[in-house]
């Protein structure tokens, strides 16, 4: 079924917000003291909302940055102006006046606009209309024309009827684009044209509530055949100049959390205005917002995108689809905010749909809104991923067949029964223990990041520019950013909360005993010294440990590890296991250590010139492959055995546990922190980046057992890095690893994580794209060698493979072969490596599965044409970790 919107996403995740998980008997209880209405339950009872998608979006990067710069004076601030000029942009009307809702602004246009006895008419109103034209006595005509094929539109022969009989009883006509009807219905451009000449007619004000203007605009102009070449912004515009008010809430489709406001371009009406905003609201340049948020509002008028209206109305559509063909019967068209499900059909009685929300919420922690006869499913925006949708489906599903009883009102609220009656069930919600196949991410969508898309020409230029090589693409040119795992992680809202707390005091300042406390509680070391970054911390413990002339055994190498290594005068040996250098062998545990290996080099060079052994979880460079816990054991005895440090590179060491359980025999039913601190408990001091396991976009640290040891650190670190206190980092950054010390060892996080990995090796494996297997935890690894093999490693099959995916998608993958291994310092010619790999390196908590999708397709369209792929000639080399800056040109 091809729903023409944008396959992926139009933007990815930038802050994530933990969901809450309850049990059954959690939900249960929940339930119960909610009355069995589901609109009594709190959020932080609730896994997946669907009740309401008004004002609870994401907001973007952008308009969080605007948060922060509200001008919060009283009057005339710098966010009114730009408020103003987007919004004049936009809708092309010059006057605005701004509320602190959309029923402050439809408040003020009923006072200046009617007078009392007076009657508004338009098609189908908010609620938030009605009761405030009841309050001040006056009422609303609906003439809705409900069958006509916009199910928005105004039943012209009616409404001209009612202009003839009592033109002065009218006040004004209102538009409502997404006519509160069936979850949100345009009106034809059509109909509001005819609509707006009899207002004009009889001489009366013709005002549009444009709060689903934007998603109204892009259904015309999928659904009315002249308006097809128009793009959306010019049919609201077409729209707005229709109307001689417009007016909006800002939580429709300009995604804000508050606010409103009124545009006109008739002095007089703006002076009426005017003059009811400072009773009511606040300041005629403020209107009851605070300047932070005015400036979201501007900020969100700007960035209003096409995309992203597609893509969030193929989301409803495709879910309507899927709930019809499970059987629900779902009121047709799909509306603009939500779809809704006649809940009869399962439940008997006059509360079925409050009755069937119930029972999907025990289900499954999903609420759906139950309105009248109809349980309600809205989606908020650029809040949830395909797997949440795609639990709600299965949630659904299984919803089928359960047992529904039907619920009797023990207290009635007639103002707002839907919201907040009170009922009992007669009979009993049983409890399902429904075990959902999709295990959805365990957070939702707080704050998005636009992606920007280019075309292959730009592309083209673009990877010229950066001599082939994607460390120097600039970012503004990549669509999916598959780089690094490195400090791109979308951090949550509890991180961002306690960096804002984190004092930036001096030296031992709170938010650094928090830090350490953090650290020997998680990792359980007992002196913990902050660095920069991963590489620094690796800087630290060389010089510290390695006497000149001496071997530090190593699984594999990592670039940074065996660089610093070796500027401390120390011979790398690498002591992994063969399996780990085949591509294709495979082996649960392919960063195990041989311990022949290690015990014939301690046997070779005596123990005393071993400086320690190094052993990295989650080996970077074979893949991403975990060690298990029976080779860190024996790895460690031999350790102990000859009185040789044991160190970690504990960088990824979370992605690394989460293997152990997965993998390990006997270890699938102990807790990820309870085997994380064991594997810890064998080392002697580990470094870690904390840019990958730890959720954060810089920081680092070095932890040891050993006082004295840590005295010489914490004395080298000082001229490099900073105070040891701080290791160069601001206080905020200290908190933020803390805090990301805990969220890593969620299992259902590191589930999630790992799973997208292994979903994109899948969908690569399938079409045959010869990869590193089994995935590893950080990454999926193409393997070069097979991909192009009719290229020599001296042309840099996986350099050229990395930019070919780059121009094939947008898709932004790094070398992991001849390049990044270097010369021999003896001979100066290439070190050979065997693995000759792209790493597509997957950020934590970023993308979701359709931009997985996506990036596949790209990189099979690739694969079909590799034997016209060919080589690069190196023209610029530097003399050390090459591979961040080295130039290349195709070969002829
Ligand atoms: C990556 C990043 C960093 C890293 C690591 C392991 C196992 C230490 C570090 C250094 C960044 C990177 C670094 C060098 C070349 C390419 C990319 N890995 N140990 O993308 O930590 O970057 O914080 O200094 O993976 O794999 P830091």
């Amino acid at each position: 079924m091809d729903y023409s919107y944008p396959k992926a996403a139009p933007y990815k995740v930038k802050i994530v917000e933990p969901l809450p998980h309850l049990s059954e008997a959690q939900r249960q209880e929940a339930l119960i003291q909610a009355g069995y209405n589901v609109w009594r339950l709190r959020d932080d009872q609730v896994f997946i909302d669907l009740a309401d998608a008004h004002g609870n979006g994401a907001m973007s990067q952008a308009q969080w940055a605007g948060l922060m710069i509200g001008d919060e004076a009283y009057a005339g601030s710098i966010n009114f102006e730009h408020l103003q000029e987007a919004a004049q942009a936009r809708f092309g009307k010059r006057y605005l006046v701004p509320t602190h809702a959309g029923r402050g602004a439809e408040h003020l246009v009923l006072l200046a606009l009617s007078h009392d006895g007076q009657q508004v008419v338009g098609n189908a109103p908010s609620p938030t209309l009605l009761r405030l034209l009841e309050r001040y006595g006056r009422t609303y005509r609906d003439l809705t024309d409900a069958a006509s094929a916009f199910p928005g539109d105004v039943n012209l022969q009616a409404l001209e009827a009612l202009l003839q009989e009592a033109a002065e009883q009218i006040a004004y006509v209102v538009l409502h684009a997404a006519a509160w009807v069936q979850g949100g219905q345009p009106f034809s451009l059509a109909n509001a044209r005819a609509v707006a000449e009899l207002a004009r007619a009889y001489q009366k004000p013709l005002v549009l509530d444009a709060t689903h203007v934007f998603t109204q605009a892009l259904i015309l102009q999928e659904q009315e055949a002249d308006l097809k070449a128009h793009s959306v912004f010019a049919i609201v515009r077409a729209l707005a100049d229709l109307a001689d008010v417009v007016y909006l809430s800002a939580r429709g489709d300009l995604g804000c959390h508050v606010g409103g406001f009124i545009l006109t371009n008739s002095e007089a009406d703006y002076i009426r205005l005017r003059s009811l905003v400072v009773v009511f609201e606040g300041l005629h340049t403020y209107g009851g917002l605070a300047g932070r948020d005015i400036e979201a509002i501007a900020v969100a008028l700007q960035e209003v995108s096409e995309d992203e209206l597609r893509f969030h109305r193929g989301q409803l559509q495709a879910l309507g689809h899927r709930l019809r063909a499970l059987g629900y019967q779902v009121a047709e068209p799909v509306g603009m905010v939500g779809l809704s499900l006649d809940a009869a059909v399962r439940v008997e009685g006059e509360f079925a749909a409050h009755a069937l929300a119930a029972a999907l919420y025990l289900l499954a922690g999903v609420r759906g809104g139950p309105r009248g006869t109809h349980l309600h499913l809205a989606l908020p925006r650029r809040v949830y991923t395909e797997h949440h949708l795609d639990y709600v489906v299965a949630a659904l599903q299984a919803l089928q067949t359960v047992p529904v009883p039907s619920l009797k009102l023990v207290e009635d609220h007639p103002l707002q029964r839907d919201a907040l009656a009170r009922f009992r069930p007669e009979g009993t919600f049983e409890a399902t223990a429904w075990s959902p196949e999709v295990q959805p991410e365990p957070y939702r969508i707080k704050a998005i990041e636009p992606l920007v898309l280019t075309t292959r020409a730009q592309r083209e230029a673009a990877l010229r520019e950066a001599g082939w090589n994607t460390f120097l693409l600039r970012s503004q040119d990549v669509y999916i950013d598959f780089l690094t795992d490195s400090g791109t992680s979308a951090m949550s809202s509890v991180q961002w909360a306690e960096m804002m707390r984190a004092a930036e005091t001096l030296s031992y300042s709170a938010a650094y005993h928090r830090f350490v406390e953090t650290i020997q509680e998680v990792y359980g070391f007992p002196y913990v010294l902050p660095t920069h970054q991963g590489r620094a911390a690796e800087h630290v413990l060389s010089q510290v440990l390695i006497r000149p002339g001496q071997y530090v055994a190593n699984n594999m190498y990592f670039t940074t590890t065996r660089e610093h290594q070796e500027r401390a005068g120390g011979i790398f040996v690498d002591v992994i296991i063969d399996e780990a250098h085949d591509p294709a062998a495979h082996h649960p545990f392919k960063g195990n250590m041989d311990p022949e290996k290690l015990r014939d080099l301690i046997r070779r060079v005596g123990p005393e010139q071993v400086a320690y052994v190094c052993l990295e979880l989650n080996v970077n460079m074979a893949g991403g492959q975990p060690v298990s816990l029976e080779n860190v054991r024996t790895v460690a005895q031999l350790c102990r055995e000859f009185g040789i440090p044991l160190i970690f590179d504990a960088t990824r060491a979370a992605e690394n546990a989460y293997f152990i359980k997965a993998r390990e025999p006997g270890m699938q039913d102990r807790a990820i922190p309870d085997i994380f601190r064991e594997l810890m408990s064998y080392a002697d001091g580990i470094t870690v980046s904390a840019k990958k396991d730890l959720l954060v976009n810089i920081g680092g640290f070095l932890a040891v057992r050993d006082a004295a040891l840590y005295r010489r650190m914490e004395q080298f670190a000082l001229r490099f890095e900073g105070h040891p206190a701080d290791g160069g980092l601001a206080r905020r950054d200290l908190v933020a690893m803390a805090q990301g010390a805990r969220e890593m060892l969620d299992v259902n996080y590191l589930r999630s994580r790992i799973e997208q990995v292994a979903y994109l090796a899948a969908a690569l494996r399938k079409a045959g794209v010869p990869i590193v297997e089994p995935p590893g935890g950080h990454a999926v690894f193409i393997d070069a060698r097979r991909f192009l093999p009719h290229l020599p490693q001296d042309q840099f099959p996986a350099q050229r493979l990395a930019g070919e995916i780059y121009l094939a998608a947008g898709v932004r993958a790094m070398e992991r072969g001849i390049v990044s291994a270097g010369r021999d310092p003896e001979t100066g010619q290439h070190k050979y490596p065997r693995l000759e790999l792209v790493r597509l390196t997957i950020p934590r908590r970023v993308y979701t599965q359709r931009h997985l999708d996506v990036a596949a397709e790209g990189i099979l369209d690739v694969f079909a044409r590799r034997e016209q792929i060919g080589g690069l000639r190196m023209v610029f080399e530097p003399p050390v970790l090459r591979f961040f800056t080295a130039r290349f040109e195709p070969m002829a």
